[in-house]
């Protein structure tokens, strides 16, 4: 992304909390501007954040989260895109292709770890550009932001490896928190799985009880691990 361009653009409105102005020298932008440094590094390069910065990252956008509602409405234009799976470098030139935020918008429709070896990446820029840009970025659950899928496939062990347990805790806390659907300009459904057949009304979405784990039947498992079937 470029950093000049960003630069031009209005910061989010959301309140930043005491945590921001507590924490000595943090800042989003320089969490934005480190995770964006490796560019032009050769692929796999990782970004050591420290811990508490990734840790007020997930507070943040915990608190950015939870003033948006569980169907969220989106403005057309915007770029949709899913996922990443951990695939930090595809995700640079992703957002290199196709634009910067708050010019472009985005709306990912989950999957950001697991599978991939820098889920860590990937979430914590993308967390960081929902906080400087609530309105421009969205980011919906997917299956994989999920406690017990994380356990099998990279996540928790990436969490372990680079960091501890309590961060992957903290993760799965913020996931619980996710919306698990958007509505386009007024037409276009999104939702990282399919439809379900309990789904009579769109309000039933936004009924839906946060925290929540993903269950194992009901609406909010078929929005998120409906495939489309031949019959
Ligand atoms: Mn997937």
């Amino acid at each position: 992304m470029n950093k000049n361009k960003r630069s031009n653009s209005q910061s989010s409105d959301v309140s930043m909390g005491s945590k921001s102005s507590t924490e000595e020298g943090f800042s989003v932008d320089s969490i934005i501007e480190q995770l964006l440094s490796v560019q032009n590094k050769s692929p796999g390069t990782l970004v050591n954040l420290k811990l508490k910065e990734i840790e007020t990252i997930i507070d943040l956008a915990g608190e950015v989260i939870m003033t948006q509602p569980m169907l969220l409405e989106i403005n057309a234009p915007v770029i949709v895109g899913t996922d990443v799976h951990g695939q930090y470098y595809d995700l640079l030139r992703f957002f290199n292709d196709a634009g910067n935020p708050p010019e472009t918008s985005y709306l990912f429709l989950g999957d950001y770890v697991d599978r991939g070896k820098q889920s860590i990446e990937s979430i914590v820029l993308l967390l960081a550009l929902k906080i400087k840009y609530p309105l421009k970025v969205s980011l919906l659950r997917g299956n994989h932001e999920d406690q017990n899928i994380t356990k099998i496939y990279g996540f928790l062990d990436e969490c372990k490896r680079r960091y501890n347990l309590k961060l992957w805790k903290q993760f799965i806390n913020l996931f619980n928190h996710f919306p698990v659907s958007a509505v386009i300009g007024g037409r276009i459904l999104c939702m990282h799985g399919g439809l379900s057949p309990e789904l009579k009304n769109l309000s039933q979405i936004n009924k839906m009880v946060r925290p929540t784990g993903i269950p194992e039947s009901g609406i909010l498992c078929d929005l998120l691990w409906s495939d489309p079937a031949a019959s």
